[in-house]
């Protein structure tokens, strides 16, 4: 990339000039649509209320709270054509949670959609008072939209250097405690160069739908950079449960849907099969996928999965595989630009065929602010992403568990999901999660949470015929000593499951 460098200019300005502006670049379920040419008018009005209006540097932090809808990708390309840094924040974090964000960023503005504000506003009384709150989408004076329609809609983006920071993206890790990457405006752009156009190959004509809100930088990349820089089009949903969504992607004539394994198993079960078959490519990320879910999506929507791993740290997806090169239960290869190993404990690489850490190095790293934890993520300048993998003499990477989901009983490795998948074929049971328990004679055992289908009794003769069903799938050593059923599993806000608060349920 040139050392001058503002994402925004590619994200939009050349887009425009490049696909024309008249082409559709967001639309919403109920029926707006805005064009290449209308979100660089608003993106360019905003930066002109951050810099005329509200006095915005470069190099200031802005908050933007807000769910998936056009104006927030306006604010979100308005910052950065003023130079300023976002920090996307999920719209549903509570006053507690935004606070150790707030410590950690300091932005000196707020842009919050007016229906989230109340927790911005206690932030404002509590921890960050000197944060200017400004709102948008009420329709009143003070209001970003309005302020924003009284300006020419011309803008020349602010100079930045290719590796002036863009964005904070928070992240809650695996233990809760969040983190804050950095990244750059060349990163912004890196992630499209590498997965968005080395693996997905977003054409015009496309309609991309995903779950996953802008906070978490799997939304960003699948909604505003890929689409964007493809001249394609994003469906922008503010709220939908994966049945609404199935819908949504039949009705609106989506062609790429990116979600997690959790919603496409749910939409499978709701009988949603038939609403995915207009989709030319569907990516899933987030968790892992089983191999029995990539079949059941392979056989009833007949598609080839894109599974894709990628983290908060290195901003989007590194390893995956589409078309072709698809190898069933392999997670996929390095996407063009990344390398990839397993580590041993050591920091020795280890062969093909064996297990141990996956280590990642690429054009987008792991930089946290201010935080301790940046030497146990980067070492000897791999990216140890915590989770455990193998790979093949041909190079395709197994996700076997997140590290921490390694469970050592009795001396034998045992990965949770490989229980987890072998649980979840049972037919009465809807979902699980399997952590380990410390126990004093074999140091750990398997615990499985399972929610069961409606109707069917967690009892203990139920938990014996998941315990049986599992010996017949996996060697027996695996099988769950401890079975606990439950209504619900907990996950984060981005739908991963929090394994870290089951294993504090263990432990009380
Ligand atoms: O796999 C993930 O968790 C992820 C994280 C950030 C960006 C993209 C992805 C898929």
């Amino acid at each position: 990339y040139p050392a001058r460098l503002n994402a925004a200019t590619e994200l939009i300005d050349v887009p425009v000039a490049t696909f024309g502006a008249d082409r559709p670049a967001l639309r919403t379920p109920e029926g707006e649509v805005w064009t290449y040419g209308e979100l660089q008018r608003r993106a360019n009005q905003v930066a002109q209320v951050l810099v005329e209006d509200l006095g915005l540097v470069p190099g200031n932090r802005v908050l933007l709270r807000s769910p998936n809808n056009p104006w927030t990708v306006a604010a979100w390309l308005g910052v950065l054509k003023a130079g300023g840094i976002v920090v996307t924040t999920f719209a549903a974090l509570r006053v507690r949670e935004l606070t150790p964000i707030a410590d950690r960023c300091r932005p000196c503005l707020a842009l919050v959609d007016h229906r989230f504000v109340d927790e911005v506003e206690a932030l404002r009384q509590g921890a960050a008072p000197e944060l200017r709150v400004v709102t948008f989408g009420a329709d009143d004076a003070g209001d970003l939209v309005t302020l924003a329609s009284a300006k020419s809609g011309t803008f020349d983006n602010v100079v930045t250097a290719a590796d002036d920071v863009a964005l904070f993206g928070p992240t809650s890790g695996s233990t809760g405690v969040p983190k804050v990457t950095v990244h750059f405006h060349r990163d912004l752009l890196s992630i499209d160069n590498t997965f968005g156009q080395g693996v997905l190959r977003l054409v015009p004509e496309d309609v991309v739908a995903c779950s996953a809100p802008f906070a978490f930088t799997f939304g960003l990349g699948m909604l505003v950079v890929f689409p964007l820089r493809a001249g394609a089009c994003a469906l922008l949903t503010e709220q939908a449960t994966p049945d609404e969504l199935a819908d949504l992607v039949a009705a609106h004539g989506v062609t790429v849907l990116a979600t997690a394994p959790t919603a496409y198993r749910r939409m499978l079960a709701a009988g949603k099969a038939e609403q995915l078959r207009g989709l030319r490519a569907a990516v899933s990320a987030g968790e892992h996928i089983t191999e029995q879910t990539w079949q059941r999506l392979h056989d009833e929507i007949g598609l080839d999965v894109i599974d894709g791993i990628g983290a908060t740290e290195l901003l989007h997806i590194f390893i995956s595989a589409a078309g072709e090169d698809i190898r069933p239960g392999a997670t996929g290869r390095p996407v063009p630009g990344y390398r990839a190993t397993i580590l041993d404990e050591l920091g020795a690489e280890l062969p093909p065929g064996a297990e141990g850490r996956l280590a990642v190095i690429g054009p987008v790293g792991c930089r946290y602010l201010d935080d301790e934890r940046q030497r146990d993520y980067v070492v000897g300048g791999w990216n140890l992403t915590g989770d455990t993998f193998t790979r093949d003499e041909d190079g395709y990477f197994y996700y076997r568990a997140r590290t921490d989901n390694m469970i050592i009983s009795s001396g034998y490795n045992i990965a949770a999901p490989e229980v987890e998948a072998a649980i979840d074929s049972h037919p009465d049971v809807a979902e699980c999660a399997v952590v380990a328990r410390p126990d004093a004679e074999r140091g750990s055992v398997v615990c499985a949470f399972v929610v069961l289908r409606d109707g069917v009794v967690g009892d203990a003769a139920m938990a014996t015929r998941i315990q049986d069903h599992v010996k017949t799938q996996l060697a027996p050593y695996k099988y769950p000593r401890d079975v606990r059923f439950t209504d619900a599993l907990p996950r984060n806000r981005s739908g991963k499951l929090q394994h870290y608060e089951l294993r504090r349920r263990v432990r009380e």
